[in-house]
């Protein structure tokens, strides 16, 4: 059913429900000061599924907070060993969905021994609960001779077909410092976390005299129904697409087998198409240029989108072609013609780059508002 008022509901998630009366779209953000006098800046972090926006989100708490506490990371332990788990036994899934023979025998018998594993011998999901979560080191022994393998290798080539996660490569290559005990994660195990965001998080931080209050919301298809609440008062919106999902498809469950760029392209333009953000910033991140320098080199974009033409296994053609497509939906859009559209490359997992790029973007939000910020009557 399409949304009976025709608001951006109805675009995205056809489910029928009503924008919320506390503001109608096309008014101005207000600005909100708090009890310490500071005013609010609202961000919300939109995007598909696994673009990136909970790791800006636990960048920005390492980047404002000084790092993560060694509390803060031991609370990660089970996520990273579930993360192991389910990055071994998806790509045992694919190797042998995809029939492609183990090299030795050593694999042979590392492949079958793990794929009869269960989380619970880790100490993770329901089973496991009462034990504690580690990474037995024969079990390790083992991922690192599954993932030295050349069918893992000649797999994770092809990860695009299967759908292994970005972070398959990190993990199962670390498989033995995991093991070691006592284990305690690192700052970096905890950005290559994949964790899909099941409610919205809201992180504060300060700069001078602002409050920036970010909102990360999932971007799964069920999530996004949620988003149309979140939408009213919002000063940024900082959108997230993955440069390197052009050769990847979501499933037909997931979104009806879509082209994943193809689908962050049309919430990018649903996005933009939202009456209330017309004075809002809109900032592009073009996420996950990690990834893309090295799988352009085995994967052409020409065959996932024919209208590009640039140089095969070209990183910064295939961005540029990429960034263009997007830019092509803002120019078009006549309320943000006269606002200031900016989109940057980034690497979320990267705390350094992130840092420098947000260091920008807190600027650029601030310029963007500045007759709401600086109004000498408010
Ligand atoms: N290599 C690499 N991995 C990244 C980058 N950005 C995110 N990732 C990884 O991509 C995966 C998905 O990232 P998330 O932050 O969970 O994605 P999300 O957009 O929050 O996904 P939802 O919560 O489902 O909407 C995680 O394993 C991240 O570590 C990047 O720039 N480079
Ligand atoms: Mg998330």
């Amino acid at each position: 059913m399409t949304c009976p008022l025709s608001c951006y509901c109805g675009l995205m998630c056809r489910c029928g429900c009503i924008p919320s009366p506390l503001s109608l779209p096309g008014d101005p953000p207000s600005i909100e000061r708090e009890s310490n006098g500071s005013h609010v800046v609202y961000i919300l972090l939109l995007g598909a599924a696994e673009t990136g926006k909970s790791t800006i989100m636990r960048q920005m708490k390492i980047i404002e907070s000084g790092g993560m506490s060694p509390a803060s990371l031991r609370s990660y332990t089970r996520h990273v060993l579930e993360n192991v788990f389910t990055c071994v036994t998806r790509l045992i899934q694919a190797v042998t969905e995809a029939a492609i023979p183990w090299g030795t025998p050593e694999a042979v018998h590392a492949a079958l021994t793990l794929s009869q594993v269960s989380c619970g011998d880790w100490g993770l999901g329901e089973e496991g609960l009462m034990r504690v979560a580690l990474l037995p080191p024969d079990h390790a022994d083992l991922i690192r001779v599954l993932w030295d393998d050349t069918a893992s290798q000649e797999c994770w080539l092809r990860a695009n077909e299967f759908n292994l996660p970005d972070s398959t490569n990190y993990y199962l290559s670390a498989a033995d410092r995991l093991s070691k005990q006592p284990y305690l994660p690192t700052q970096e195990d905890v950005l290559q976390l994949r964790i899909p965001t099941r409610s919205a998080t809201v992180y504060d931080f300060q700069d001078r005299n602002w409050t920036f209050r970010m909102t990360d919301v999932g971007g799964q298809r069920g999530e996004r129904r949620r988003w149309i609440r979140l939408f009213d008062e919002i000063n940024a919106i900082i959108f997230l697409a993955a440069l390197s999902e052009y050769d990847q498809t979501w499933s037909q469950e997931e979104e009806d087998g879509m082209n994943r760029l193809e689908l962050s392209l049309q919430l990018f333009k649903e996005t933009l198409s939202y009456p209330g953000f017309t004075n809002s910033s809109i900032i592009l991140f073009l996420n996950k240029t990690d990834v893309l320098q090295k799988k352009i080199l085995t994967s052409d974009l020409n065959r996932y989108f024919p209208d590009f033409t640039g140089p095969r296994g070209d990183a910064r053609g295939a961005t540029d072609y990429i960034r263009n497509r997007f830019h092509a939906h803002a120019r078009d859009w006549d309320r943000v013609r006269d606002r200031d559209f900016f989109s940057h490359e980034t690497c979320a997992t990267d705390t350094k780059k992130t840092r420098f790029v947000f260091a920008a973007v807190k600027e650029n939000i601030l310029w963007n508002n500045i007759n709401l910020f600086m109004d000498p009557f408010h």
